[in-house]
């Protein structure tokens, strides 16, 4: 069972999308593990963008993410991490196709919602430097066992 974290970033909270957020995560099928409502600080921002660190727009993504509050969250499901990718849509939500996250949500990429891990590594990398392991809960979503 693959694991992804996924981050409601501060426009999205502003713009009053958690709801809609959250709920196509959950209609897909997949399983929330881990939740939080949490003001970023410039520490874990640095952290999580370390990749970016040399990128012209790197100071002002950390600005952002640090601006408000995002809602930190892990999903779990077969396959999790490259269907909430496609889910999410391409970075630029202007070229985002429509029926993801981005494309029909957003139109500026540097408020585009939505983060979510790209590959298995950083997946693993990211739950553990915004989650603690007791933060996690493993649960059967019971009633619907019988879709796996
Ligand atoms: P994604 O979030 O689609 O994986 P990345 O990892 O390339 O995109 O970029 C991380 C974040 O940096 C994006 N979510 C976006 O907020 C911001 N970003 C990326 N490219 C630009 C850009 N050209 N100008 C401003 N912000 C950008």
């Amino acid at each position: 069972m693959e694991r992804t974290f996924l981050a409601i970033k501060p426009d999205g909270i502003q713009r009053g999308l958690i709801g809609e957020i959250i709920s196509r995560f959950e209609a897909k099928g997949f399983t929330l593990v881990g939740l939080k409502f949490m003001k970023v600080s410039r520490e874990l921002a640095e952290q999580h963008y370390n990749i970016h660190r040399e990128k012209s727009f790197f100071t002002g993504l950390v600005d952002f993410i640090t601006s408000g509050p995002v809602i930190a969250m892990v999903w779990e499901g077969s396959g999790a991490i490259a269907a909430a990718r496609k889910m999410i849509g391409a970075t630029n939500p202007l070229t985002a196709e429509p029926g993801t996250i981005r494309g029909d949500l957003g139109i500026d990429i540097g408020r585009n919602i939505i983060h979510g891990s790209d590959a298995p590594e950083t997946a693993t990398q990211e739950i553990s430097l915004w989650f603690k392991d007791e933060e996690l809960i493993s649960w059967q979503p019971s009633l619907i066992s019988w879709i796996r």
